[in-house]
C-alpha cells in the first residue's frame, strides 16, 4: 500500500516552535521574515542574527513562515477592501499516527491571517469558527475559503459529518458559514450545503459575478467512494486502483445567488493531456488528487491542484470556468512534509503563490504557511518554482 501520510525520507529532528521563533531569519525571496510576540508578526527584529533555518537536508528554504504562533496550512489567500486575509486551516498536535486517512489531521477550528501588504506584519485573528458551533459536524476542519459578496462574507469549510463509515469516521461535506467581517467570528448555517460531499471547496468568482465551487479530494478527502454519485461507506480508502482508466476528476458546481446552495448537480473538471486524452489515474504526477484553485489571467482560466503522493502543485489552462483544461506543468516542486496545498492571487501588480510545508515542526501535521512571487512567461506559462534556493 502507498502510504499517504509518513515519509522516513523527509523525517528528521523536529524544531521547537518557540525555538524557530526566536530565530532571526533573513529576508528571503524579497520578503522579510515573520517574528511573532503575541500573535501578530513584527517584520524585523533588533536581536543579534542567528543561523539561518535549513531543512532536516540541510537546505535553505525559498521563503519563510508568515506566523510561528500556531501552525497553519492550506492557505486560501483573497484581497478584500484593498487588505490581505488567509483563510487556512488550523493545525494542532495530536497522538494519532500518520495514515492514509489522514486521521492526524485533527483540525478543531479556523482563524483568519490578515496582513496589509505582503512581507508585512501578519496578524492571527480569534477563533472565526469552531467545530463545536457546527451541529452537523463530528471532526476535523479540513481546508477552507472564502468569498465576499453583498456586505456578507462567507466561509466554506469541509468536516466530516456524523454518519460513520467502514472506519468509524464521518462522510465529508461542505458547509458554510457567514459573518460581516472578513475575520469572523462566523455563523454556521445548520445543514451542509445540499448535494456537497468530499472536501477541500474553493469559490472562484468570474468577471460576470457568476461564483463557482470547486472541491473534492482522493483518498481521505473519500472524492472515490462518490464514483456512482451516492456515497459507498465501504468504498477504497485511496483511489479506483485502475491506473490504465481516466482519473477521478475534481468537481464543479455554480452556486446559486445566495452563495449558499448549488445552482447544478456537480459536474467533473477534466484535465486533459496535450494529445486532448484524459490524464489517467496511474499518472500520479499529472492526475487530480486535491486542493483544487481556480484563477483567471489574461483571458484563461487556470485549474490549480494538488498532486497528492507525488507532492506536487499543477495547472491546467481552459477557456471557461467549466474547462476542460489541459495540463501545462508542475508550479511548485515538492516541499517538506506531505501535503502540499495552495492559493494564487494577484496584488500590488504582481501574482502571489501561498503554499506550506512542516519547517517549523517537520511533521506532517504541523504546517506553516508561507508566500512567495509567482511568475509568468510571456505566453502564459508558469516556470516551476523549487521550495528551496540552491
Ligand atoms: O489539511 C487537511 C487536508 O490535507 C487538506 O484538506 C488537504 O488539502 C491536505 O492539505
Amino acid at each position: 500500500m502507498r502510504l499517504r501520510f509518513p515519509m522516513p525520507a523527509r523525517r528528521a529532528r523536529a524544531v521547537p516552535l518557540l525555538a524557530v521563533s526566536a530565530l532571526v531569519i533573513p529576508v528571503l525571496a524579497g520578503l522579510a521574515p515573520a517574528l511573532f510576540t503575541g500573535g501578530t508578526a513584527t517584520a524585523q527584529s533588533a536581536a543579534k542574527p542567528q543561523a539561518e533555518p535549513r531543512s532536516p537536508e540541510g537546505k535553505r528554504y525559498l521563503s519563510q513562515p508568515l506566523v510561528t504562533s500556531i501552525y497553519t496550512a492550506d492557505p486560501s489567500a483573497h484581497v478584500f477592501n484593498g487588505k490581505i486575509y488567509v483563510y487556512p486551516s488550523h493545525d494542532i498536535d495530536v497522538t494519532k499516527a500518520d495514515d492514509d486517512l489522514g486521521n492526524q489531521y485533527a483540525m478543531r477550528d479556523y482563524r483568519v491571517l490578515s496582513m496589509d501588504r505582503i512581507g508585512g506584519p501578519v496578524k492571527v485573528n480569534p477563533v472565526a469558527l469552531d467545530v463545536k458551533d457546527v451541529p452537523w459536524a463530528s471532526q476535523q476542519m479540513w481546508a477552507p475559503d472564502a468569498a465576499y459578496k453583498n456586505g456578507t462574507y462567507y466561509l466554506y469549510f469541509p468536516v466530516r459529518d456524523k454518519q460513520l463509515d467502514k472506519n468509524g469516521l464521518g462522510t465529508f461535506r461542505i458547509g458554510v458559514a457567514t459573518s460581516k467581517s472578513p475575520v469572523g467570528p462566523f455563523k454556521a448555517d445548520p445543514k451542509p450545503i445540499a448535494g456537497s460531499f468530499s472536501m477541500d471547496p474553493a469559490v472562484f468568482t468570474d468577471a460576470n459575478g457568476a461564483s463557482y465551487m470547486y472541491f473534492g479530494g482522493i483518498w481521505g478527502g473519500q472524492l472515490q467512494r462518490w464514483k456512482d454519485g451516492k456515497f459507498d461507506p465501504n468504498g477504497s480508502d485511496t483511489d479506483l486502483g485502475q491506473d490504465d482508466q481516466p482519473a477521478l476528476s475534481g468537481k464543479i458546481a455554480r452556486l446559486n445567488p445566495d452563495m449558499k446552495s448549488f445552482a447544478e448537480t456537480p459536474r467533473d473538471v477534466q484535465i486533459l493531456d496535450e494529445a486532448g486524452k484524459p490524464v489517467l489515474g496511474g499518472d500520479h504526477e499529472r492526475r487530480f488528487f486535491e486542493a483544487s484553485w481556480v484563477f483567471k489571467r489574461g483571458g484563461k482560466y487556470y485549474y490549480t491542484y494538488s498532486t497528492g503522493d507525488t507532492h506536487f502543485l499543477n495547472y491546467a489552462t481552459g477557456d471557461n470556468p467549466y474547462g476542460p483544461f489541459t495540463y501545462k506543468g508542475h508550479i511548485l516542486k515538492p516541499v517538506q512534509g506531505w501535503t502540499s496545498h495552495h492559493s494564487i492571487i494577484e496584488w500590488n501588480k504582481k501574482w502571489w503563490l501561498f503554499y506550506a510545508d512542516t519547517q517549523l515542526s517537520n511533521k506532517n501535521h504541523l504546517r506553516n504557511v508561507k508566500v512567495t512571487e509567482l511568475k509568468f512567461a510571456a505566453d502564459g506559462s508558469i516556470p516551476t518554482i523549487d521550495p528551496f534556493v540552491n
